[in-house]
């Protein structure tokens, strides 16, 4: 659906016409599903009161902005408290998946949090995930904190709220955009002018930060991966090494590495992995440096 012009956006739109990928992520219940409804301008995925968590798999839908085209993937909550659990690590690997999927590359993420239940774990986690897996500081993330209706300051002055900006400064995570929105109508419509601004807001953000599509290299990406699941201690070693042997023969089998690489490349993941596996936070985050110094032995023989 396209939306009313606005004369406030200046936005640099790459020449010709493509869709750009974005990402929704944040914890269940956080109003993923019901941004992008909003977005879609109609209801194109279930919305839930759950607390169990209503989106199992991530759903992808066109939405045009300001005459470019963007697809939007609705993602799994992953949740702070369920760490280890069957459903969580289901999620992670759900959301892997999407990423790896994605070889026209990803311009945006969506962070979204909901206002006055937002907690520094949530968002060190999730972060941290997105963070690490998919754009190590290159894909911009715009920031969306939902259920802001009821909030009596001035929607955007929440974010300079000491305590809410300092909680995602200790957590490192530092938002290009950001924006208090209300994600529903409500009852009989009762927030529907709050819905029609915010749907504005977010449109806005969308064009004002998306980028050029961003791609890693597959054996670098994996490594990023690595390291973001060591640091944040939260993949079972089976599903690593599981993934580690898939994406090896992937590489082979699309011709991007020789066989004889493959088998370093898993070697060398697994050295690295045990030779760092039990150390310290900021040891695993030496991860790629040791597993790229690994490799490059290895080819010298
Ligand atoms: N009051 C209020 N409710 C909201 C807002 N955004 C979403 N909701 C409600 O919160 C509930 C959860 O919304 P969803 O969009 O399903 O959340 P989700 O993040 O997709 O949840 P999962 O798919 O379970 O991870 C629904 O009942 C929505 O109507 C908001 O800004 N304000
Ligand atoms: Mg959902």
């Amino acid at each position: 659906m396209s939306s009313a012009p606005n004369s406030e956006i200046q936005a640099s739109q790459p020449e010709n016409k493509k869709s750009f990928n974005v990402i929704i992520f944040g914890k269940t219940g956080t109003g993923k599903s019901s941004v992008l409804n909003m977005l879609s301008g109609k209801e194109v995925v279930k919305v839930d009161n759950g607390v169990h968590g209503c989106t199992f798999d991530s759903a992808a839908h066109i939405c045009q902005i300001q005459q470019v085209e963007f697809r939007i993937h609705d993602t799994v909550g992953l949740n702070e408290d369920d760490d280890g659990s069957v459903q969580h690590k289901e999620a992670f690997v759900k959301l892997y998946r999407l990423v790896r999927n994605l070889e026209d590359g990803v311009s945006l993420l969506i962070y979204c949090v909901a206002a006055g239940r937002v907690t520094s774990k949530e968002v060190a986690m999730n972060w941290q995930v997105f963070h690490g897996i998919i754009c190590k500081g290159e894909v911009p993330i715009i920031l969306l904190i939902t259920n802001s209706e009821e909030s009596d300051i001035d929607q955007d002055v929440w974010w300079e709220q000491t305590a809410n900006a300092e909680l995602f400064r200790n957590c490192v995570a530092h938002p290009n955009g950001v924006a208090c929105i209300t994600a529903t109508q409500g009852g009989r419509g009762v927030y529907k002018t709050e819905y029609e601004k915010s749907r504005l807001k977010v449109e806005k953000l969308i064009i004002q930060h998306y980028s050029e599509p961003w791609r890693l290299q597959r054996v670098a990406w994996l490594a990023n991966i690595y390291e973001s699941y060591l640091v944040a201690g939260i993949w079972p070693s089976t599903r690593k090494r599981e993934i580690l042997l898939v994406e090896a023969q992937k590489l082979h089998s699309e011709g991007r590495v020789e066989e004889k690489e493959a088998r370093e490349l898993a070697k060398a993941f697994e050295e690295v992995e045990q030779e760092i596996g039990n150390s310290r936070p900021e040891a695993k985050k030496g991860f790629r440096q040791k597993f790229a110094e690994k490799l490059l032995d290895y080819r010298r023989g």
